[in-house]
């Protein structure tokens, strides 16, 4: 049988709940595109600071950092994240005053761990060393990009104590059962 040209005026006037689904998107859209405005005015948007940079300068600037501000004990001794002398660097960010705070993402691992003062204003800058990463406060939810090549910042005053965690949120490959994308994940302490 061949094809039959559909009858002229094929389509249905929508019913009921088709109209009350129609009217609910419609009401959504209007609410969203107020809300976009209203996000600017309520500071609900993470800076837009970006400075241009590259993985091997970003490296040394971070390194240098590690050294001038990682955290040790009585006797000298370097602490890192988990207490004992291997492991993520532990550094006690400089505050806005004092100077700019560096975080590195790189496959597949946050450096170093931050110690924050409670109430205290910090500038993180942060880039990546090879793919792109993400930046997911937790349980705050904080979203940002990080890409090599550039360097982000965020201006960010912690104001309760704690410790939160980093989870990479881009996907950055598998490499295995015990490292790769989900195995991302760093941490940033604030003290009283
Ligand atoms: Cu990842």
């Amino acid at each position: 049988m061949p094809l039959q040209t559909p009858k002229k005026n094929w389509w249905e006037p929508f019913n009921k709940e088709e109209r009350i689904w129609l009217w609910i998107s419609i009401a959504w859209c209007i609410i969203m595109f107020i809300m976009m405005p209203l996000g600017h005015m309520w500071n609900q948007n993470v800076s837009s600071e970006t400075y241009k940079t590259n993985p091997d300068e970003y490296a040394q600037i971070v390194d240098n950092f590690i050294k001038k501000y990682q955290r040790k004990d009585a006797q000298g001794k370097v602490i890192t994240h988990n207490g004992k002398t291997t492991g993520i660097p532990l550094v006690e960010a400089p505050t806005k005053d004092q100077g700019d705070t560096f975080l590195v993402a790189q496959a597949w691992q946050f450096r170093p761990a931050l110690v924050l003062k409670k109430n205290k204003t910090y500038r993180i800058h942060m880039s990546s060393l090879d793919y792109q990463h993400g930046f997911s406060l937790q349980p705050q939810n904080l979203n940002i990009q990080i890409l090599p090549d550039y360097s982000f910042v965020i201006t960010m005053s912690p104001n309760e104590t704690g410790k939160f965690f980093l989870i990479c949120n881009e996907y950055c490959m598998f490499a295995g059962e015990k490292m790769g994308h989900d195995s991302m994940v760093g941490q940033v302490i604030v003290e009283d």
